[in-house]
C-alpha cells in the first residue's frame, strides 16, 4: 500500500493506492520476456500549479465548461490528456450533463472519465465485452445515475472494424497488449480515474464499483483476485472467468455442429425440436410447469430419444445431430474423459424470438456469416491462445487430448479462476455474481465451480460476508435475454450492500415481451435458494413465490 499525495489550494487529498506487484504473478511464466505487468510508478504530486481554480470548499456541483477543459492541462505521471469538454445533458439518452475527460495512460491505454456535474459522489467503472479494443460507450448505467464513470479500451484498438470486438489480431505476438488486456489495464485505469475525479471535484469518490459482464464479468474477477483496494463492491455477469476454457468450448462446439464459416448441422428447427423435447421431460421436475427449469442440473434428457426411426425423416436428428448435442451439453473432454470445460445446460435450446444470435441459435452459422462464436473461438486460436501466435492456425486442427495445455500459458495471463478472495473478504468488499442457467455462450457450471472453490477456500461463512451469486432459470449470457426473468437491478442490490449493508438474499427479475413490456416477473434467489411457488396466483407474478432451500421443492 502506498500513499498518493494530491495538494492543491489548501486542500490535501489521501489517496491510497494498491501496488500489488504483479510480477510475481508472471515471474514464472515470462523470462527473458520485457513486459510490464501491473507496476506503477507512484510519486506524490502537487496538482495546486496547475488546476489553480479549484478551492477548498467545492461541492460536487460546481463544475464548469471551463473547470472541465482544464482538466487537459493537469499534469499526472503516466498519463496523457486528449480531451477535455464539458458535455450538455441528453434528455432523450437519460445522460446529464458531464465532463468527459479522455486520454490514455502507459502510452497506450486508452481511458474516458465521465464525470457528471450532479455527482453521487461514487465511481463506476465499466467492463469490457469480447476482446475489447475500444472504450465501452455503452456507460448509461453508471452515468444515468449520477456515477463518475469510467472506461478503458484494455490497451489496443480494434484492427478489423468489421469484425469490431470480436478482432483479436492486435494480440498477434504482442505479449505487452495481451497483459494490458489480461489485467493491467482495468488496475491502471481504476487508479488513474479516482485521481482524475478527486481533483475534478476537490473530493474524492466516496465508494467505487465495478460493472461487467462476459468479458467484463471476467475483469471484475480478475480484480477481486489481484486489486481488491480498487473498487468496494463488484459484479461479474456471466463471466468469462476461465478465459481459455470458455473460448476453447466454443471451438468443441463448432466441432460438434461441424462447422464451417457459413454452414453446421444444426438448424433453428432442430433447437425447437429439442428445446421443446427438454421442456416436456423437465419443465415439472421443479413442480410448476412454466417453460423454465429452476435447475437444469437435475433434468437428464439425452437427445438419443429423437434420433430418426428408420423411413423417418421429419421431427428427428440424425446421428450427427444427436451427437452434436451430446457433445454440446457434455463439454471439452479428452479421449479419456477428463473435463476441460463444463458444457451448456439443458433449457436455452428454443430461440426467445428478441432477435437473430439470441440463446443457442447464437453459435449457428447461416450463408455467408460465421456466428460470433465461430469468430471468437477462431481469433483466439490465431492470436491469443499459444506462446508464439500462428495467424493462419486453423482451428479445426486443435485436439482436445494434447493441445489444452499448450495454451497453459496464455490461460495465466487471462484467466481469472484463482480461488484465493482472503484479502478481498479481509478488506471488506463486496462481489456479486449472476449467470444465466441458459447462457449459451459460457456455461454456468464453470461459474458454480469458482463459486465453490472460493467458498471452499474462504469458509462458508467468510464468502457470505463477501460473495453472492445468483443463477437465473431461463436466463441467456448477459443481456441477450432468454426464456426467463432476466432483467435485474444488481446495481442497486450491490450499493444496498456495500453502503447499507444490506446483504442482498433477492431481486426482483422481470421478462420482457416482444414489444418491451414486461410479461412475468421472479424473485431471483441467492444461490443455493430457489423460487419456490408459494401455490395460489399467478405464475407471472413475482408475489406468488418465495426464496427457499432446493431441498424445499416438491417433486
Ligand atoms: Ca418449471
Amino acid at each position: 500500500m502506498k500513499l498518493l499525495l494530491v495538494r492543491f489550494s489548501g486542500l490535501v487529498l489521501w489517496i491510497s493506492f494498491s501496488v500489488v506487484s504483479s510480477s510475481n504473478i508472471l515471474a514464472q511464466i515470462n523470462p527473458g520476456e520485457n513486459v510490464r505487468t501491473a507496476e506503477r510508478t507512484l510519486v506524490p504530486i502537487d496538482v495546486s500549479a496547475s488546476i489553480l481554480p479549484f478551492g477548498p470548499n467545492l461541492t460536487s456541483a460546481v463544475p464548469s465548461a471551463a473547470r472541465c477543459s482544464q482538466m487537459l492541462s493537469l499534469h499526472i505521471p503516466d498519463a496523457e490528456f486528449t480531451s477535455a469538454q464539458l458535455m450538455p445533458a441528453d434528455l432523450d439518452s437519460g445522460l446529464p450533463e458531464y465532463c468527459d475527460v479522455a486520454g490514455f495512460t502507459q502510452n497506450t491505454i486508452g481511458f474516458d472519465v465521465r464525470m457528471p456535474t450532479t455527482w453521487n459522489r461514487k465511481m463506476y467503472f465499466a467492463g469490457n465485452r469480447g476482446f475489447a479494443g475500444h472504450i465501452r460507450y455503452n456507460t448509461s448505467d453508471g452515468l444515468a445515475r449520477n456515477y463518475a464513470t469510467v472506461s478503458t479500451d484494455t490497451g489496443h484498438q480494434v484492427l478489423v472494424p468489421d469484425l469490431d470486438i470480436l478482432d483479436a489480431s492486435w494480440a498477434l505476438n504482442n505479449r505487452q497488449a495481451e497483459i494490458d488486456f489480461g489485467f493491467r489495464s482495468v488496475h491502471l485505469t481504476a487508479q488513474l480515474a479516482k485521481t482524475i475525479i478527486a481533483i475534478y471535484y476537490g473530493i474524492p469518490a466516496r465508494y467505487s464499483y465495478f460493472d461487467g459482464c462476459s468479458t467484463g464479468g471476467g475483469q471484475s474477477l480478475r480484480e477481486a483476485e489481484l486489486f481488491p483496494e480498487d473498487f468496494d463492491g463488484y459484479i461479474a455477469g456471466s463471466p468469462v472467468l476461465d478465459f481459455r476454457g470458455a473460448l476453447l468450448a466454443m471451438t468443441w462446439k463448432m466441432k460438434a455442429i461441424q462447422a464451417t464459416p457459413d454452414t453446421d448441422i444444426i438448424s433453428l428447427d432442430d433447437l425447437m425440436l429439442v428445446g421443446n423435447a427438454v421442456l416436456d421431460a423437465c419443465d415439472a421436475i421443479d413442480g410448476l410447469k412454466d417453460g423454465l427449469i429452476a435447475d437444469p442440473r437435475q433434468c437428464h434428457f439425452d437427445p438419443a430419444s429423437l434420433l430418426c426411426k428408420s423411413g423417418n425423416q421429419t421431427n428427428c436428428l440424425t446421428k450427427d445431430q444427436v451427437r452434436a448435442f451430446q457433445m454440446i451439453y457434455q463439454g471439452p473432454q479428452t479421449s479419456l474423459g477428463q473435463q476441460l470445460f463444463p458444457g451448456l445446460m439443458k433449457g436455452g435450446e428454443i430461440p426467445d424470438g428478441l432477435g437473430a444470435g439470441d440463446g443457442w441459435d447464437g453459435m449457428i452459422n447461416t450463408p455467408g456469416s460465421p456466428s460470433a462464436e465461430y469468430i471468437l473461438q477462431d481469433q483466439f486460436l490465431r492470436y491469443l491462445a499459444f506462446r508464439v501466435d500462428n495467424p493462419n492456425y486453423d482451428w479445426n486442427m486443435f485436439r482436445f487430448n494434447t493441445d489444452w495445455q499448450k495454451t497453459d500459458f496464455m490461460a495465466s495471463i487471462l484467466d481469472a479462476t484463482s480461488p484465493d478472495l482472503t484479502r478481498f473478504h479481509q478488506l471488506g468488499k463486496k462481489l456479486l455474481i449472476y449467470h444465466g442457467w441458459s447462457d449459451e455462450t459460457v456455461s454456468p457450471l464453470r461459474t458454480l465451480e469458482y463459486y465453490t472453490d472460493v467458498r471452499n477456500r474462504l469458509g462458508a461463512k467468510q464468502t457470505a460476508d463477501s460473495i453472492r451469486l445468483f443463477i437465473a432459470p431461463g436466463m441467456y449470457h448477459c443481456d441477450y435475454g432468454g426464456p426467463g426473468p432476466n432483467t435485474f437491478d444488481y446495481v442497486s442490490a450491490l450499493e444496498q450492500w456495500v453502503e447499507k449493508g444490506v446483504s442482498p438474499e433477492q431481486m426482483l427479475s422481470t421478462h420482457f415481451d416482444l414489444n418491451g413490456n414486461p410479461d412475468r416477473t421472479r424473485p431471483l434467489c441467492a444461490y443455493p435458494n430457489v423460487a419456490r411457488y408459494n401455490g395460489s396466483g399467478s405464475i407471472d407474478d413475482a408475489t406468488s413465490f418465495s426464496c427457499a432451500p432446493p431441498s424445499d421443492i416438491v417433486n
